[in-house]
């Protein structure tokens, strides 16, 4: 099978399991990340890079199961999509490997359980999905930031995809303006603890604490704790593999509603629908004026702190 014949059908067998983007990118165009692939599979040429979506009404839902739920289905298409692209390579007789989206991932010093072995951000920015985002995450023309993101090593030698030629962020710093965290600054810089410890509340350092708890405190305290509402979420954490309880950098983008409505051929009109009240952090009126680098984007550009704008999607 020639190269390209390799690579749509690939493609297919992706977009067939739960994939809606599809990327690709030779092993050489991810130096950062050669070692650990050459150590996950010593003969991979190419990293095929696969997307999926997210549910925008359950990102958004104010009932946080709703995106949790979500986001256990947006792992699992990523997971499908991967593992059974990975076996057709592999029924070609090219040695593959469906590498996690998340986790399982190196608990081990120096990682920690911080820092995957491919990160998917910069493999989708190398395989032509889309940008990095103010957010840090990567933002695609499609679907926004509201994707998951996971791929194939495999030995198949197959040819690269461009980096895409456009900046899909915006700029317009809504997802810094909805850390509830204060973790994010822009240029994709984020204080790492801050936003852990939100969306990890009841995930391992809930459990580590506990644990410490219930050998320290006095034993009235620890029956407390043992009846109390955090070991029943940390038990639901456990059981779904799912622990985020923060999405807003990620739900909020405002490229997310846009894509999807022009990915579904409806139009789309930004609209300056509501105001901030005055910056209620200091210095980041600051920030969002140098931000403020496109004036067609609808900002008021007041120093009374109106300087923000929502996306309005017309219809559906
Ligand atoms: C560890 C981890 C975290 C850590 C650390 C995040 C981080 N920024 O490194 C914590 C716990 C804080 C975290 C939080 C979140 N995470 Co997380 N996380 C990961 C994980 C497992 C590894 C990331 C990693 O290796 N980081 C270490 C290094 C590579 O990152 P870094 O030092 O910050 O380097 C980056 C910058 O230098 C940036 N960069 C370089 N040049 C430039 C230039 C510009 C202009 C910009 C903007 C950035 C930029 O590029 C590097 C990344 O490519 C990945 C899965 C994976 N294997 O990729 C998911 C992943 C990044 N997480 C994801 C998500 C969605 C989240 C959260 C929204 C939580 C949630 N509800 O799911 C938040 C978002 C926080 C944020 N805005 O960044 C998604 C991102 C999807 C997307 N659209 O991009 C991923 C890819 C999981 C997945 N498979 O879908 N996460
Ligand atoms: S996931 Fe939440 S806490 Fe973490 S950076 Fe994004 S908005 Fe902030
Ligand atoms: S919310 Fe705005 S600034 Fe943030 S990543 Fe999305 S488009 Fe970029």
């Amino acid at each position: 099978m020639g190269q390209n014949q390799l690579k749509a059908d690939a493609k297919n067998i992706a977009l067939e399991n739960g994939a809606d983007l599809v990327g690709f990118v030779r092993v050489s165009d991810l130096p950062e990340h050669l070692e650990d692939m050459t150590r996950i599979l010593p003969t991979a040429q190419s990293l095929v890079v696969v997307a999926a979506r997210h549910s925008l009404g359950a990102m958004t839902s104010a009932v946080n199961q709703m995106a949790q739920f979500d986001t256990i289905h947006a792992y699992d298409e990523c997971a499908r999509a991967a593992h059974r692209t990975a076996r057709f390579l592999e029924s070609a007789g090219l040695p593959s490997v469906a590498v996690p989206a998340f986790i399982p991932i190196d608990m081990e010093n120096p990682k920690r359980g911080m820092r995957g072995e491919i990160c998917w951000r910069r493999a989708g920015v190398r395989a032509g999905l889309g940008s990095y985002g103010e957010n840090g995450l990567l933002v695609t023309r499609e679907f926004g930031a509201a994707i998951r993101i996971s791929g194939i090593l495999t030995s198949a030698d197959l040819e690269g995809d461009p980096l895409l030629d456009k900046d899909v962020c915006d700029h317009c710093m809504r997802c810094i303006e909805a850390c509830p965290a204060e973790a994010l600054t822009g240029e994709g810089k984020i204080n790492k603890k801050r936003c852990g410890d939100r969306i990890f509340e009841y995930g391992f350092r809930f459990f580590k604490d506990l644990m410490a708890d219930l050998i320290q405190k006095p034993e009235a305290e620890a029956q407390e704790l043992l009846r109390g509402h955090g070991l029943r979420e940390m038990w639901q954490t456990f059981m779904t593999g799912n622990y985020y309880y923060c999405f807003k950098c990620q739900s909020q983008c405002h490229t997310n509603q846009k894509s999807q409505a022009q990915t579904c051929g409806h139009s789309f009109q930004r609209t300056q629908i509501f105001y901030y009240p005055p910056c209620p952090i200091a210095g980041r009126g600051k920030l969002w004026a140098s931000k403020r680098s496109k004036p067609s984007l609808g900002l008021t550009g007041q120093r009374t702190g109106t300087w923000s704008t929502m996306a309005a999607r017309t219809h559906w």
